[in-house]
C-alpha cells in the first residue's frame, strides 16, 4: 500500500475526502445543479471553450501543439471557440443537421480539436476514427456511420479512403486540413472556415442529444458504435476533477491518440471542461522526447497507458534523472491492466506513483480509480467514484444477476444512471440491451473486490484483446484474413507481450492445395497489414491443419490461447478470465 504523503506546496486534492462525497454525492442533483449554455440548453463543446470566455478566461492557452518536426502552435480558449463556431457555421452551411454523424480521419493535429468542437455546436455527432486504421476499418466504420462528412488529410485520403469511396455513398464532403484546392467531392478545410463567420449563438443542443460516436469491438459481428450524449460532460468535467485533480491553469497531458475514447474524453472533453491547456504531442512513443516534453512544457497532470510506461521502465531510470519533472502533480494510467512494479517505479523515479483508473468506450467517463487522497494499493484499479456503484456479480441464466462475496471473482458490474453511460449501439439495440441485467450495465471485464472495497482486475470474459492499449475483436481480423484464397479459417488471440501487454496472433488453416510455409506466412501477415493498418494487424501467424470448433462451428480461441501458452488443455479452468459457462459478448 502506498500511503499520500501530504505535501504542504502542493493544494489539497479536489476530492479531499471520498467517503463524505461517496456518501453525499448524487448524479440527480449534480446535473440539476449544472447551469448549462446561455439559453438553457447543455453542449460539450459550450462547456468545454465558451463558457472560460464568457468568464473572462479567454486569453488562458487550450491547446498547446506540439508537431513532429518542431513545431509549435498554441491556441487560447477565445481562439478555440472561434474557430470552432467557424467550424460549425461552415458544417451548417454544408447542410449538417443535428444527429447526423460527422468523421474525422487524421492524427493529433490543430484541425483534430476544431472539428471536435465545431460538430458538437452544431449539434452533430463527432465521430474518430484511429488514422493507424487501414482501409478496411475505416471503409466499415464510415459505412456505419453513414456521415456525409468527413475531414481527413491529403495522405490519409489517398492511402485509405479514395479507392473505397464508390463503395461510400454517404459520403459526400471530404474536407482535407492541407489542401487550398477543391475538386470534386474534396474541399479544402481552411478555405470553407475562412468563409465563415466566427459568430455564432450559443449551441441549442439539450442533455440528451446524441454527442460522441466510438467504435468498439466484440467477440462477434462488426465493431459497434457507442453513443453518447451531451450531458456526458458533466461526468467527464467531475471526472477530470476528481480523478485527475484538475484546476484551471493546469499544464496537462494525456498521451492517447483521439481515434479512441480516451483521447477524446480525457484528451480532450475533461481537461477543458476544468480550464486545463491541453499539450497535444503530433509525435509517436519516445522516451526521450517523452520526458523532454513533460521537463519543458511543466507538465502538473499526466494520463498515459501501462504500455507506455512498460517501454518508459525499458529505457531506465537515468534518462528520467536528466529531466526535471518536479512540476507533476499527478500522474495515472488507463487502458490496461497496470502491474504494481509500474506504480512503484513511477513513485521511484517520477517521485508519483501511477494512479491507476478503470473505464470503458461504453462507460464514457473513468469509473474507477486510485485517488489523490487515498492510499493505493499497487495492482488494483482502485475504488468506485462517488456516484457510481460498482460490484462483482454472476448473471444467471434467468438474467437476474447474483453479487458476489468480496474476493470472489466474477463480472464488474455497474448500477446504471450516470451521465457519460452510452445509450445505445447504432443501430444495433438488441446487442444494447445484452449488455444489461437487473438494473445493472454488465462490463465484460472479470475482477474481484477485496474487503475495502478496492477492484482488481483479473482478465476479460470475451474474446477481445488490448494490444498496445487498444481494444481489438476478432472478427475484423479473422475476416480479412479468410478474404485472402488460401486461408479456410482464422482465428485470433491475445499474445502475452512483455511491452504491448499482448500482441495479435493468428492461427491459420488452410485450403486444400496450399501448403504450409515461411513464404506464405509473410504474404498473409502483409496481406492483412494492408488491410487492416498497423494498429490491427496481427505481428504472429502459425498454420494448423484446422482450428478447434464447438459442436455449433465456432472457433474456439480459448482452446488456441490454452494451446499458446503451454496450458494443458483438459484443465480450462486455470486459464486466466475463462468462464466455461459464461458466453460473453457471443
Ligand atoms: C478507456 C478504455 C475497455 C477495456 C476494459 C478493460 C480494459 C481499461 C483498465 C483495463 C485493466 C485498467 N481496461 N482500463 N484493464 N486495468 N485500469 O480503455 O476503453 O478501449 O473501451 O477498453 O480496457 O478490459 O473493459 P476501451
Amino acid at each position: 500500500m502506498i500511503g499520500q504523503i501530504p505535501n504542504p506546496n502542493e493544494p489539497t486534492p479536489n476530492l479531499a475526502d471520498y467517503s463524505a462525497m461517496q456518501a453525499a454525492f448524487s448524479w440527480e442533483a449534480a446535473c440539476a445543479e449544472w447551469v448549462g449554455s446561455p439559453n438553457g440548453g447543455l453542449n460539450i463543446a459550450f462547456e468545454a471553450v465558451d463558457r472560460w470566455v464568457i468568464a473572462g478566461r479567454g486569453e488562458a492557452i487550450a491547446l498547446r501543439w506540439l508537431g513532429k518536426n518542431g513545431e509549435r502552435q498554441d491556441l487560447s480558449y477565445a481562439e478555440l471557440a472561434r474557430l470552432s463556431d467557424r467550424f460549425a457555421n461552415s458544417l451548417e452551411r454544408l447542410g449538417i443537421a443535428p444527429g447526423e454523424r460527422v468523421c474525422i480521419l487524421a492524427g493529433r493535429i490543430p484541425e483534430l480539436y476544431i472539428t471536435a468542437l465545431g460538430v458538437l455546436k452544431v449539434g452533430a455527432v463527432f465521430c474518430p476514427l484511429f488514422s493507424a486504421f487501414g482501409p478496411e476499418p475505416i471503409r466499415v466504420r464510415l459505412a456505419k456511420s453513414r456521415a456525409r462528412v468527413l475531414i481527413t488529410t491529403t495522405l490519409l485520403y489517398q492511402r485509405k479512403v479514395r479507392k473505397q469511396r464508390g463503395e461510400l455513398p454517404d459520403l459526400q464532403y471530404v474536407l482535407l486540413t492541407d489542401s487550398r484546392e477543391a475538386e470534386l467531392g474534396l474541399y479544402s478545410f481552411h478555405a470553407l472556415l475562412e468563409a465563415e463567420s466566427d459568430h455564432r449563438p450559443p449551441p441549442r443542443t439539450q442533455p440528451e442529444d446524441w454527442a460522441l460516436l466510438h467504435f468498439t469491438s466484440g467477440t462477434t459481428g462488426a465493431p459497434k458504435g457507442a453513443i453518447h450524449v451531451h450531458q456526458a460532460v458533466i461526468a467527464h468535467q467531475l471526472t477530470g476533477r476528481w480523478v485527475l485533480d484538475l484546476r484551471p491553469g493546469d499544464i496537462y497531458w494525456c498521451t492517447a491518440d483521439p481515434g479512441w475514447v480516451t483521447g477524446v474524453s480525457y484528451g480532450i472533453i475533461a481537461p477543458l471542461a476544468n480550464g486545463a491547456t491541453l499539450v497535444v504531442d503530433e509525435a509517436e512513443f519516445d522516451a526521450r522526447r517523452w520526458y523532454a516534453i513533460l521537463e519543458r512544457e511543466r507538465v502538473n497532470i499526466w494520463y498515459t497507458a501501462p504500455t507506455a510506461i512498460r517501454m518508459l521502465m525499458k529505457v531506465g531510470a537515468k534518462t528520467v534523472r536528466e529531466h526535471d519533472l518536479s512540476a507533476l502533480r499527478l500522474v495515472a494510467s488507463v487502458g490496461e491492466p497496470l502491474n504494481p512494479e509500474g506504480v512503484i517505479w513511477g513513485l521511484a523515479t517520477l517521485g508519483r506513483p501511477f494512479h491507476d483508473t478503470w473505464w470503458q468506450t461504453e462507460t464514457g467517463a473513468i469509473m474507477i480509480a486510485n485517488y489523490r487522497a487515498l492510499d493505493i494499493r499497487p495492482g488494483s484499479m482502485g475504488r468506485p467514484l462517488p456516484g457510481i456503484e460498482a460490484a462483482i456479480v454472476r448473471r444467471r441464466s434467468d438474467d437476474r444477476v447474483d453479487r458476489l462475496e468480496p474476493g470472489e471473482e466474477g463480472e464488474l458490474a455497474l448500477r446504471t444512471g450516470w451521465p457519460s453511460m452510452f445509450r445505445g449501439y447504432l443501430d444495433d439495440e438488441e446487442r444494447y440491451q445484452r449488455c444489461f441485467a437487473d438494473g445493472w450495465y454488465l462490463s465484460g471485464d472479470l475482477a474481484t473486490c477485496d474487503a475495502d472495497g478496492y477492484f482488481w482486475f483479473v482478465g476479460r470474459n470475451d474474446d477481445v484483446i488490448k494490444t498496445a492499449g487498444h481494444l481489438i475483436g476478432p472478427f475484423e481480423v479473422e475476416n480479412i484474413l479468410m478474404e485472402h484464397p488460401a486461408v479456410v479459417e482464422a482465428g485470433m488471440i491475445g499474445k502475452p507481450d512483455e511491452f504491448a501487454g499482448q500482441i495479435i496472433k493468428v492461427f491459420v488453416a488452410l485450403k486444400p492445395g496450399y501448403e504450409p510455409s515461411d513464404a506464405l506466412r509473410k504474404e498473409l501477415l502483409g496481406f492483412a497489414r494492408t488491410r487492416l493498418g498497423p494498429a490491427v494487424a496481427p505481428r504472429e501467424l502459425e498454420f494448423l491443419p484446422d482450428l478447434p470448433k464447438t459442436r455449433s462451428g465456432k472457433i474456439m480461441r480459448r482452446l488456441l490461447r490454452a494451446r499458446e501458452l503451454g496450458v494443458p488443455l483438459g484443465d480450462l479452468s486455470t486459464l486466466e478470465g475463462e468462464y466455461p459457462e459464461n458466453s460473453g459478448d457471443e
